[in-house]
This record gives structure tokens, C-alpha cells and sequence, in this order.
């Protein structure tokens, strides 16, 4: 007799994996990682034996449940299965899945779907923040189509706003967990900054790359590869992290001035492989650090000034949109990213 257990596939951003109610999974977390692991079909590179998508971007859990915090509809807790190593994290949140937490919340009943459009508070565990997700629930029920195009997805979508506050510090406990806007790790100027997700922000051009290459083509930078993961081993002590020869954090974000229109542009190593696009925390946190005066960022960024700012952060394939607001510090008190969301399928997946 094989075991099942219930869950629901969903497109959440530029990302795509399972969500589960928290119910459906075994509290104990060394049971809850073995499945999920069988779940995914990790390690493996092909993940052939499992439903990951052989990518870390098709690889992702979201586990939620009703709140009981007050102002708060659910929790979600995101984990990072890895594709080619027996390993779940919870040590890094995801903005893309988040995009699908709403709708699959509502789809469960753990929150009663208004007439047009419903919010959704979410506190995203992984590091204790809230979230207010905007979907659109005409009847009562989740409608995943619409008219709002996000680059790295083909087509277009029904919009769901996130909103972001207080998001600085988020793992590494500051903003600059260093105190510093740039910091020097092997030689290369860098930012260490946390704005929701932590994030080493550097010049592609001090690695002898221009930033525009494609994923593929970085990826295939051995050169570029070990020296990342050389100053990320060095980062993640500075930024509070520990050890994080086994995380998937810090990101390491190379930023060069933008090619069509935007702030600026980046390539994100997550922290292996380049990101097809840019995470959507990562998006908030590098587009943060184009506000530091000489930072490798806003070397790079063009800025206008003001207390409402409209950063398009280019990635390998578009830009992705980020509204911050500033209080009279000029510190972020909030960001906003547009994101959509699919369900995919709805039903058991088997684990033996
Ligand atoms: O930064 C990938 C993604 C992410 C994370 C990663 C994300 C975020 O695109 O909020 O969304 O950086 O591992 O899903």
C-alpha cells in the first residue's frame, strides 16, 4: 500500500514546487525532511525519481497553516530542497513561493475568500515577518488569470501584490550585519546587506565578467564559480550566518550598469547555480543597497531621488519592479513586487 499525502503544485513567482498544509506533514522535522527529499526525488541531479524540477528554482516547499497570531491569516515556512544533496533548509525564505501561499490558503479554507479581491496576511516564518498578499478572488475562489506579465513566465496572470515592511535583518539580524556599507572580502569591495534576504552585492567587472552574460554562460565560469563561493564561505561569519558551507545563503548578487532601461542590472548566484532571473527578496535587498553611497551598487544604479522610489532591477531574462518607501532617515520602511501565481495540480503525491 503506498502512503500518499496531499498537496498541491503551484507556479508561486518565477519559482514552482509543492505546498502542503503543515497538518499533512510529520511535526518531527528529521520525518518531515526524509519525505520531502523522497518527495523531490534528492538528491539527484535529474530528480528523476521525484517531482523536483532539477533546479534549486523547482525544487522549493511552502508548509502552511491557520494562524494564531493576531493581524496574521497563516504561516507559511519555506524550505529549500536541494536538488543534488540530501539537504532541506529553512534557512533562507522565498518571496516566489510566498506569491502562491495566498490563493493556495484560500483554496484550503484556511481563509475565507472575499467578493473581488482578498488580502492575506502572511508571517513568514523563516524569519519572522509579515507579508500582505493581494489576490484576486472574484465568487469567493482564487482566479489565477489576468492581464499582469512577470519576465521569466510566459504569459500573463491574475497580478498579486506583496507588500513587504520591516523586512531588515531578516537572518542576519541588520540591515548591514558588518555596520558597514562595503566591506573588502578577497580583495573585492563588496556590500553584506539583508533587506529580507542576505545578499553579497559586488561588481561583476572586479570578477572579470561583464554582467550580461547568460545563465548558462556563468555557470560555465569555473574560475567565476570557485571565486564566489570563496568570498560567500567568507561572507557568511560577517553576515551572522556561521558556516554556510551547507546553506543556500548568503545570494551572491554581481550588479553592472543597466543595458535597457532600468536601475541596474544583476546575476545572482543562489548560491550555485545563477538564478534565471532574481529572487524576489534578493530583488528588495539589492535594490536597497543601490541607496549606499558608494556601494557597489549605486556605483552602478541610476537613482531619481525622493520617498517613493521605482527601482527595475534587470536579470537574465527582464526586469523585476520594486517600490520602496522611505521614512525621513531615508530608510526602507517598505517594499512592494508584483508577482503571480498558477495552480498547477491539486491531489496525492506518493512516497513509496
Ligand atoms: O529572494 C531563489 C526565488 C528565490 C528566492 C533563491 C526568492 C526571494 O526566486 O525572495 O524568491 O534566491 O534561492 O524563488
Amino acid at each position: 500500500m503506498s502512503s500518499a499525502i496531499r498537496c498541491m503544485w503551484m507556479r508561486g513567482g518565477t519559482s514552482k514546487g509543492g505546498y502542503f498544509l503543515a497538518d499533512d506533514l510529520p511535526a518531527d522535522t528529521a520525518a518531515r525532511d526524509d519525505i520531502l527529499l523522497r518527495v523531490m526525488g534528492s538528491p539527484d541531479p535529474r530528480q528523476i525519481d521525484g517531482m523536483g524540477g532539477a533546479d534549486p528554482l523547482t525544487s522549493k516547499v511552502a508548509v502552511v497553516k491557520k494562524s494564531t497570531r493576531p493581524g496574521v491569516d497563516v504561516d507559511y515556512l519555506f524550505l529549500q530542497v536541494f536538488v543534488d544533496q540530501a539537504i532541506v533548509t529553512d534557512k533562507q525564505n522565498c518571496g516566489n513561493m510566498l506569491a502562491g501561499v495566498g490563493p493556495f490558503a484560500i483554496e484550503r479554507g484556511l481563509v475565507a475568500g472575499q467578493n473581488g479581491e482578498t488580502e492575506v496576511a502572511i508571517y513568514m516564518e523563516n524569519t519572522g515577518q509579515t507579508a500582505i498578499a493581494t489576490v484576486q478572488t472574484p465568487n469567493g475562489q482564487p482566479d489565477y488569470s489576468g492581464s499582469a506579465r512577470i519576465d521569466g513566465v510566459p504569459g500573463t496572470a491574475a497580478g498579486i501584490p506583496l507588500l513587504f515592511a520591516d523586512t531588515a535583518g531578516s537572518s542576519c539580524g541588520a540591515l548591514l550585519p558588518t555596520g558597514n556599507a562595503i566591506d573588502m572580502i578577497d580583495g573585492i569591495a563588496v556590500t553584506l546587506i539583508d533587506n529580507g534576504m542576505p545578499c553579497v552585492v559586488l561588481a561583476a567587472s572586479d570578477l572579470g565578467v561583464t554582467g550580461q552574460e547568460t545563465r548558462a554562460e556563468l555557470e560555465a565560469n569555473e574560475t567565476l564559480r570557485a571565486r564566489l563561493e570563496k568570498i560567500r564561505l567568507l561572507a557568511g561569519p560577517m553576515m551572522n550566518l556561521g558556516d554556510v558551507t551547507k546553506a543556500s545563503v548568503p545570494k551572491m548578487s554581481m550588479v553592472s550598469p543597466a543595458t535597457n532601461g532600468g536601475t541596474l542590472s544583476t546575476r545572482t548566484f543562489i548560491p550555485h547555480r545563477c538564478h534565471a532571473s532574481i529572487g524576489v527578496l534578493g530583488a528588495v535587498s539589492v535594490a536597497t543597497a543601490c541607496l549606499l553611497p558608494d556601494s557597489p551598487a549605486s556605483k552602478v544604479a541610476s537613482i531619481k531621488q525622493g520617498k517613493h522610489l521605482s527601482l527595475s532591477v534587470e536579470h537574465p531574462t527582464g526586469q523585476m519592479g520594486v517600490i520602496l518607501n522611505l521614512d525621513d532617515t531615508c530608510a526602507v520602511t517598505q517594499a512592494g513586487i508584483l508577482r503571480t501565481a498558477r495552480k498547477l495540480f491539486d491531489g496525492d503525491v506518493f512516497i513509496d
